[in-house]
């Protein structure tokens, strides 16, 4: 039942190898250097029950086997499962739980997420929201609370608050609660929890692992073999399977993971240091900087900042809303992770779900604009930020 994985093994040790290799040899039928895009529902059996390992595409598929090891081997996972988005293996994750388990999730989480959580969830699990970032209010929580999960983003999204994972985990390990680790916004490149200590990592693969905005998808990545055959088992009674065709569009994307980050990362540095600057801007928030409140555990358990930056304009909602409207490089759009820059109000776009008190209260506020840094060069990007602010004077 579980997807035949390849004969080849490997023992590469840099990521972008890893990126280029694993999951992209050959096809072995035709030399094709490029793997082909299975698109097929279903494959042929010669007599009922003897197949050559894939059964139907629901259940397994080779496109997504070969994104699976690639995106395994990236994250030093011994499992990868690929599903159809982030949210989809947010949902298998929650299935893992028996009924009526606690849940303790960080106090900033992607809207889709807290509206997962608080929405549909709420009716199987009992969740409660923390700041994992302060680890003595954790450490009293886990206490109180018992929860059978700890669900924390680092950074988050889109606060940028950097919570210790290797505390977490330890304190996770010693009342038996699972770590998952919403790694999306560092990707593998600049950040590995399982190395840390967590038992997941989950990632939306429509942002950096893809970084080309033209696929939705999700992966959760674990060492532990019994929890990978459930999650397996969830994957094909529910059935968020990944498409053939947008498996390969990741398969494709990944392969300049490296690159793409650096580019992110040295742009995203020069974009905060000159919001921080502005004299438009009240504070910027960018892990990289050194007047981040958590840099010193950024640069201890991340290789690196990535390439998203949030910032408070001075100002109300007006003023914003004019900033954002006039820019020509950066799109306003809903997402991250794309070698496009991209710019939204988390307010009004990604985190509405969140009710305005609770957003608020964690800092959420109306004049907070996050920023996904692309690829393009430096100083357009500059004079296109430069002539917003000038728009919205
Ligand atoms: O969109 P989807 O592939 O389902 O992934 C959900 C998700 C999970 N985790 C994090 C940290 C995310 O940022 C997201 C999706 N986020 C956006 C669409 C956004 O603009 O923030």
């Amino acid at each position: 039942m579980l997807p035949p994985k390849s004969k080849i093994k490997h023992n590469f040790k840099g990521k972008s190898t890893k990126a280029i290799h694993v999951g992209g040899h050959p096809d072995a039928e035709t030399g094709a250097i490029m793997p082909p895009i299975y698109q097929t529902s279903t494959y042929v059996q010669t007599t009922p029950g003897v197949h050559k390992g894939y059964e139907y595409s629901r259940t397994h598929n080779p496109t997504r086997t070969r994104l699976e090891e690639c995106l395994a081997s990236l994250e030093n996972a011994k499992h990868c499962l690929v599903t159809a988005s982030g949210l989809s293996a947010e949902m298998l994750l929650m299935h893992l739980l028996p009924a009526g388990s606690n849940i303790l999730c960080g106090d900033d989480v992607y809207g889709g997420t807290y509206r997962l959580f608080t929405t549909v969830f709420h009716k199987m699990h009992n969740f409660k929201f923390v700041d994992t970032t302060n680890l003595k209010l954790l450490e009293k929580t886990i206490k109180d609370f018992k929860p059978a999960m700890i669900w924390i983003e680092t950074p988050t999204n889109p606060l940028l608050k950097i919570t210790d994972i290797k505390a977490v985990t330890t304190m996770a390990k010693k009342v038996k609660a699972l770590t998952v680790v919403d790694n999306t916004f560092m990707s593998p490149y600049f950040q590995n929890p399982l190395d840390l200590g967590a038992d997941v990592v989950l990632h939306s693969l429509t942002k950096y692992i893809n970084g080309h905005s033209d696929s939705v998808g999700g992966a959760m990545m674990l060492n532990d073999d019994k929890n990978y055959e459930t999650l397996f088992k969830l994957q094909n009674s529910i059935g968020p399977s990944q498409s053939p065709f947008d498996a390969w569009l990741v398969l494709r994307g990944v392969k300049t993971l490296k690159i793409r980050m650096e580019q992110h990362q040295k742009n995203a540095m020069e974009v905060a240091k000159y919001l921080e600057k502005h004299p438009m801007v009240d504070r910027v928030i960018y892990p990289g900087l050194k007047s981040h409140p958590q840099h010193a555990l950024a640069k201890k358990q991340m290789s690196g900042f990535s390439g998203m930056i949030t910032f408070f304009l001075k100002g109300d909602i007006k003023k914003c809303n004019k900033f954002l409207s006039s820019l020509k490089v950066f799109s306003l759009a809903e997402s991250l992770g794309g070698v496009e820059s991209l710019i939204e109000s988390p307010a009004i776009m990604t985190h509405a779900s969140i009710p305005k008190a609770v957003r608020e209260s964690i800092g959420l506020t109306d004049n907070l604009i996050r920023l996904s840094v692309g690829i393009e060069d430096i100083e357009d990007i500059l004079a296109d930020l430069e002539a917003g602010f000038k728009a919205a004077k």
